[in-house]
């Protein structure tokens, strides 16, 4: 077996779930490549560390979101192009197993046109006036280093996915507020202004006509990471709960009458996307999972020389639909989505 060297950048809690995926994937997934984890150090530089990482040849996985905005985003998709370098952005929810279950189900056309996507992504944990912002953990606080709030760092898991399963957007109406203005710099120890964002709700319209709503907060009280979304299709619905991720709910309005409603796929057979590699039927998997997918699927197109995505440039559009969302709350109008 070949061995595959890793670089790891920053350690934090993403740190500990990538590390873990690096070391567990060989021993679910049956791959050429070993990964080795040779180096581990902190940082929040993407831009400068994945442009360097492509002009030295090297392949890069990178957190997201890509960048701290489009501008910087199109920066590193150039480079990284340019080196010809495998590259792929971790919004890892994509290989939940019922999340890929919905992309398969949308893909054959299950549900037929569709007609309305519906996206949230509830936390609570920063309510607390007394949590300064700035230093380890506590970065996602900070405007300079986060780059947004929950903009970039909860409704880009939302948008990646909706991409992913119905296709570019058109446009966006957003409304952000930062409840807390002011918290203390742990780097500083001074009181400062917070610049990011504590909500985030927009309306879409998708290049496929349909129409979206998407939330994201840490002000919901009681909520740690529900992440949920339902498409409504001519034929059918799917709704998914990050916080029940085992589960796809499904509604096909072409059963037989009688017998009609939704059904909750239990996504643990071995026919299920993934789901070969792990336990027997009826066994779950959770969040750590939908990491070593990710290792598994880049290290495959590796071998197939059919890249996994999302990509930089999938990260990009991501990161495009960001940008639109701050300009739109800024300015109060709708905003055309760069594509
Ligand atoms: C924030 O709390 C956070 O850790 C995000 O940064 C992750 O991307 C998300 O998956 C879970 O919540």
């Amino acid at each position: 077996m070949k061995t595959l060297n890793v670089g790891m950048i920053g350690y934090g809690f993403m740190g500990r779930a990538h590390a873990n995926a690096f070391r567990r994937v060989g021993n679910f997934f049956d791959l050429e490549f070993q990964p080795i984890l040779k180096a581990a150090c902190p940082n929040d530089l993407h831009k400068e560390i994945a442009i360097a990482a492509a002009q030295a040849g090297k392949m890069i996985l990178c957190e997201k979101p890509l960048s701290m905005d489009g501008k910087e985003g199109l920066q590193m998709v150039r480079a990284i192009e340019k080196a010809g370098v495998p590259n792929m952005v971790y919004y890892n929810y994509r290989r939940i197993p019922a999340v890929t279950l919905a992309k398969q189900l949308i893909d054959e056309g299950r549900l037929g046109r569709i007609f309305h996507y519906r996206a949230k992504f509830l936390q609570d944990w920063t309510i607390s006036k007394d949590l300064p912002q700035g230093g380890t953990g506590l970065w996602r606080l900070d405007a300079k280093v986060a780059g947004s709030g929950v903009t970039g760092d909860l409704l880009a898991h939302c948008i990646d996915t909706a991409l992913w399963l119905n296709g570019p957007m058109e446009k966006v109406t957003a409304m952000t507020e930062t409840f807390i203005k002011q918290r203390k710099h742990t780097l500083t120890g001074k009181v400062e202004a917070v610049g990011i964002d504590d909500a985030s709700l927009f309306l879409a319209r998708f290049a496929n006509g349909s129409l979206a709503n998407f939330e994201a907060t840490r002000y919901a009280r009681g909520h740690k990471a529900l992440y949920t979304l339902e498409i409504n299709g001519e034929n059918a619905s799917i709704c998914w709960d990050l916080h029940d991720l085992h589960r796809l709910q499904f509604f096909d309005h072409r059963d037989e009458g009688r017998l009609r409603g939704w059904r909750s796929i239990h996504v643990t057979d071995s026919d299920h996307p993934y789901m070969s590699k792990w336990w027997v039927p009826g066994l779950q998997i959770g969040y750590e999972h939908s990491f070593v997918h990710q290792v598994a699927d880049f290290i495959e197109g590796l071998q197939s020389g059919k890249p996994a995505a999302p990509t930089f440039r999938d990260g990009l559009a991501t990161d495009y639909v960001t940008d639109a969302v701050l300009k739109s709350a800024k300015s109060g109008r709708w905003v055309t989505v760069q594509r």
